[in-house]
């Protein structure tokens, strides 16, 4: 194992507990209705790599910011929004997913009309996690602001929407990674702004950051459709397998395998260039952020 994925790892081991362990006693919070909680419940219990929680955390860490149960409380937040951004794109009338996190997605357990809800209740649910917390109001404002932007008509909706629309169109390079950056990259951003709004850093720390989670989205994005051709069913986890290759609007669907890896090689090694500047500019220790690159096996 190299270094950076020991550090990850240790990084996770320490965390994900954390995070499962807030999100398993706070949703729901007091629903009378139970089933609406049970289908919350079960998405949100039923893993997941919590990749955009510790993202957030792990800003804090590299900005040296002591972490609290408020930090962690916006950070679960978004790991809620983004299950209801699963259990809607799993429906019948989007992705019509039977399989999720390696269990029956939520509309086949409990409905699609309760899973539509389970995802309303969770995407609400997150923005009262982020405006009634111990945290500065000001944060709170901007954390409830900035996720909106991120998650609503302007960021992932709209990628989700242009994703449905140009099913059977092909896109250019620019619209898919347009399309990516709002669908999927539009939440890594956030994950790594809440970090910088909860650390109070602006200018040239910001900005490298931020410019850290685009490339990290896209490399995201990239490597989640080289995996669609180059993993087995049964690693992915899926039921339907959608052969990746001979789907338009994926890299592998432009550039094939080889050049794909190329491209996220490419990415990747930009994403790690902002943190090196970051350290450069700051004497701040980025080797915890880099660390999350070691998700991508090139
Ligand atoms: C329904 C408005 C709406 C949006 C859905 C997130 C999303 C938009 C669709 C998911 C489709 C998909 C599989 C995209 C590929 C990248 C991605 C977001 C994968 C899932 O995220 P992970 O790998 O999942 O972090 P876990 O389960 O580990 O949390």
């Amino acid at each position: 194992m190299t270094r950076a994925k020991l550090k990850l790892s240790a990084f996770e081991a320490t965390y994900v507990p954390v995070i499962n362990r807030y999100l398993a006693q706070a949703v729901p919070v007091d629903s009378d209705q139970a089933l609406l909680a049970d289908a919350m419940t079960y998405s949100v219990n039923a893993g997941g790599k919590r990749l955009r929680p510790l993202l957030t955390l792990a800003v804090l860490k590299t900005l040296r910011v002591p972490l609290t149960e408020a930090h962690i409380r916006a950070a679960s937040a978004l790991e809620l929004l983004h299950t209801y951004s699963l259990i809607h794109d799993d429906l019948p009338a989007m992705d019509n997913d039977n399989l999720r996190r390696g269990v029956p997605t939520n509309h086949v357990k409990f409905g699609a009309g309760m899973a539509t809800l389970a995802g309303d209740g969770l995407l609400t649910l997150a923005f009262q996690w982020l405006t009634d917390s111990q945290l500065p109001v000001a944060q709170r404002l901007q954390l409830a602001q900035q996720l909106a932007i991120a998650a609503g008509p302007s960021g992932m909706v709209a990628g989700q929407a242009q994703d449905i629309s140009s099913e059977h169109q092909q896109l250019e390079l620019a619209q898919l990674e347009q399309l990516h950056r709002q669908k999927t990259g539009a939440l890594l951003h956030y994950a790594v702004q809440a970090g910088t709004i909860m650390g109070e850093v602006t200018g040239e720390t910001t900005r490298l950051l931020l410019a850290f989670a685009d490339q990290f989205g896209l490399a995201f994005q990239i490597y989640d459709d080289l995996l669609d051709v180059t993993a087995t069913t049964a690693e992915l986890g899926k039921q339907t397998h959608k052969d990746a290759a001979e789907a338009k609007n994926t890299y592998p669907g432009l550039f094939g395998v080889a050049g794909t890896r190329q491209r996220l090689r490419e990415v990747v090694a930009s994403a790690e260039q902002n943190l090196t500047e970051l350290q450069r500019v700051t004497g701040l220790d980025t080797s915890l952020l880099a660390s999350f690159c070691s998700y991508f096996r090139v």
